[in-house]
């Protein structure tokens, strides 16, 4: 492939609702440029963006893929995002290396939940946005309907650039408002199409589509305005020049009708992009920072004389591909075997093999110029977020931000020798998305996965046994519950003494149990006086009390909020050691603990829902229904957020249930508030399970 300076570079992800077309419409892309002589289908699993085996057997994609194609002497870098809500941290790595966001409504269905998330994630990162009304060839589509919604929901600066002639399965022509022209696509033009001069009959339209156009372009800035106002028209190379900001600056947000699958509107499209949509050079120059400069914010600007900086925003390591970082290049050139610094941890990176993608096809570069994207072959220590820069200009990109994580599942190795390997395998593909999390509870004796949902974590399991050979299970995660006492025990008392032959044992302690307030944890006081209990011993009392509040007395859970109180005991002058003192002071934490009325404490969480108004009445009985109490809640637009404690034992799948209640619309975001008393029922039924292990175990 030739050389692009960065003006000729145009960065696109393809965003939008699961299923609205994307992968088809990049499938459609690749062959209308020329860069392949078929056009794959999902159905058939035989598409260039979705290549691996979850999506193929899914039918939707998993995982973010990258195409190229050189359109009008741009080269075009397409991400094609996934749409399923699981997958969402994928389509911010995508916008944040995207200097425009294609986002695809479906003609029938119209804006969807994933339409909404993405046209937010395009205004948190300032991201220009086209929208392409897709699958126009579909019976039942309504392009002006879908416009209207575009307009009324995200912003009245959507304009119509091309609009439909004849919708449904006789869709094959667009009108161009700029150009003024029809434009028809054949079944086997490859994608292309003829202009023709607009039929009389949609002259009408096209005039309204193209007074609305101008007038709203004119009114995103004013020496054009002037010019309007003066000439009551604008010329092409006014509207080109003010096309081109408006859209920069999110002033403008062009709207398309297309039918990817069909090829019709895409060439369009893609003209208009090479035409219009920024390259890197004229989007406002990305923030970053001066490592170990603290928070201060500095610029780097799209400079292929510049020092070199690289983001990596993607790694993929799937078997017969090896481990690929993609990457964009914010500054400099990117030259194989250069050698670079990782500034997240200071260590050189020497780059390998750098490679243009097209899914899983690589094809050989030497160098990859400021504002383009690639993947670069096994770096050592570099992951997902990272930025390598040359060792003369410390830099460091911002990073993504990725949602946190809102299903939590423990795993169980099917064969216990496993476990190394299940360890070794979540690690490395946590680096490789870092949007679940692995975390081994020491207190639970559990691994519990973090993610985006259901099918974001069956997807890591299933990479896990596909990749690293070793098969999991999902199950419930065990909650942290806690133990701790309402009553005080003034004296629990317990004498261990031993004699069998050679030397014998003695310990003997007074214990006082009193309740802490809840979060004070443990306080052990030495009230010990006339050295009854030697100073020698008084640790290894304290340490009995420890251990035994660390196993737990009534249900195995860990006591906490307890102040305990050594005020009396005995010894002797040869049996008395250590052991013999902390078995003493065990057993009489034991004995006191069961009568200072013991009660489970349990983690209650913080929740923060977010949900159309029509959902809000359903989601708070559900909340209350999950023993949850409502802590307020405050209007959002057409959204309300509530906030609600909910016990994290009732929270289990709570982001299925809030996407079934709510068609997908609610979100929502947890953490850990505090400790409360668990409803004695509850109690009794864990305590009862509690006391069956321990007999099995026994
Ligand atoms: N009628 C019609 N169907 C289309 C068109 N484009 C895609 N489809 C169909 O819509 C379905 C989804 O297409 P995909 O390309 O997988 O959609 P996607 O947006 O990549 O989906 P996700 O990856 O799940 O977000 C498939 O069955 C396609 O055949 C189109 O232009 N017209
Ligand atoms: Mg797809």
């Amino acid at each position: 492939m030739k050389e692009y300076l960065p003006s000729s570079l145009r960065n696109v992800a393809l965003v939008g609702h699961g299923g609205c077309g994307k992968t088809t419409f990049a499938e459609g892309v690749l062959y209308a440029a020329g860069a392949t002589n078929r056009m794959g289908t999902v159905a058939e699993g035989n598409t260039v963006s979705d290549y691996n085996h979850d999506e193929i057997e899914r039918k939707f994609s998993v995982s973010t893929s990258l195409i190229h194609a050189e359109w009008s002497e741009t080269k075009l870098n397409m991400l094609d995002a996934p749409g399923y809500p699981d997958f969402l941290g994928e389509v911010k790595g995508a916008l944040r290396v995207s200097d425009l966001a294609l986002i695809l409504v479906k003609a029938v269905e119209g804006i969807e939940v994933g339409t909404e998330i993405d046209w937010s994630f395009a205004k948190e990162y300032r991201t220009p946005v086209f929208f392409v009304v897709n699958k126009v060839d579909a019976e039942n589509s309504a392009f002006e309907k879908r416009v209207g919604e575009i307009r009324e929901k995200f912003s009245h600066d959507a304009v119509v650039v091309q609009f439909p002639v004849s919708e449904g399965p006789g869709f094959e022509s667009v009108v161009d408002v700029i150009r003024m022209k029809l434009l028809k696509f054949s079944a086997n033009s490859k994608g292309k199409y003829t202009e023709e001069e607009i039929p009389v009959s949609l002259k009408p339209m096209a005039d309204k589509y193209r007074e609305e156009f101008v007038e709203q372009l004119s009114e995103t800035n004013e020496a054009l305005l002037n010019v309007f106002l003066e000439k009551g028209a604008l010329s092409a190379d006014e509207i080109a020049v003010g096309l081109r900001k408006a859209i920069v600056d999110r002033k403008m947000f062009p709207v398309f009708a297309a039918a990817g699958q069909k090829l019709t509107g895409v060439a369009s499209i893609l003209d208009f992009i090479s035409a219009f949509a920024p390259s890197p050079e004229v989007m406002p120059a990305p923030i970053g920072y001066k490592p170990n400069g603290g928070t201060e914010e500095t610029t780097i600007p799209c400079d292929p004389g510049g020092d070199t900086v690289l983001f990596i925003f993607k790694t993929i390591s799937e078997r017969n591909i090896g481990e690929l970082s993609l990457f964009r290049v914010y500054s400099g050139v990117v030259m194989a075997g250069m050698d670079l610094v990782n500034q997240a941890n200071g260590k050189s990176e020497r780059l390998g093999t750098l490679y243009m993608l097209n899914g899983k096809d690589r094809k050989e570069t030497p160098k990859v110029i400021a504002g383009d994207i690639a993947a670069v072959v096994k770096l050592k220590d570099t992951h997902t977020n990272n930025t390598l820069s040359a060792k003369n200009h410390p830099f460091v990109m911002k990073r993504i931000d990725f949602p946190p994580p809102i299903m939590r599942v423990a795993i169980v190795s099917k064969n216990r020798h496993d476990e190394d390997k299940v360890a070794s395998g979540l690690h490395a593909l946590h680096e490789e998305d870092p949007t679940f999390l692995v975390e081994v509870d020491p207190e639970l004796k559990q691994t519990v996965l973090s993610g985006q949902g259901e099918m974001h974590l069956q997807v890591v399991v299933k990479r896990l046994k596909e990749r690293y050979g070793v098969e999991v299970e999902m199950v419930e995660p065990d909650i942290p519950y806690r133990e701790t006492i309402r009553g005080v025990v003034a004296d629990s008392e317990y004498k261990h003494k031993k004699q069998s032959g050679g030397r014998g044992q003695y310990g003997h302690v007074h214990l006082k149990l009193e309740p802490l307030h809840r979060g004070k944890g443990y306080e052990f006081v030495d009230g010990v006086v006339g050295g009854v209990v030697p100073g020698r011993f008084i640790p290894a009392v304290e340490k009995g009390v420890v251990e035994a509040m660390d196993r737990g007395v009534i249900s195995g859970h860990k006591v906490v909020d307890v102040k305990v109180t050594l005020f009396d005991g005995s010894s002797h002058p040869v049996d008395s050691d250590e052991i013999s003192f902390k078995i003493a002071a065990s057993m009489a934490f034991r004995k006191g603990f069961k009568d200072a009325k013991p009660i489970l404490l349990e983690p209650i969480y913080e929740l923060e829902v977010l949900v159309p108004d029509e959902h809000m009445g359903d989601i708070m009985g559900d909340i209350s229904g999950r023993r949850g109490k409502i802590l307020g809640m405050e209007g959002e637009g057409s959204y309300q957020k509530i906030k609600a404690h909910v016990p994290l034992k009732e929270l289990y799948k709570y982001a299925n249930i809030l996407r079934s209640m709510t068609q997908g619309r609610g979100v929502f975001v947890q953490k850990f508030s505090h400790y409360e008393e668990v409803p004695k029922e509850v109690a009794d039924r864990i305590i009862t399970e509690a006391q069956k292990d321990k007999v099995e175990q026994d």
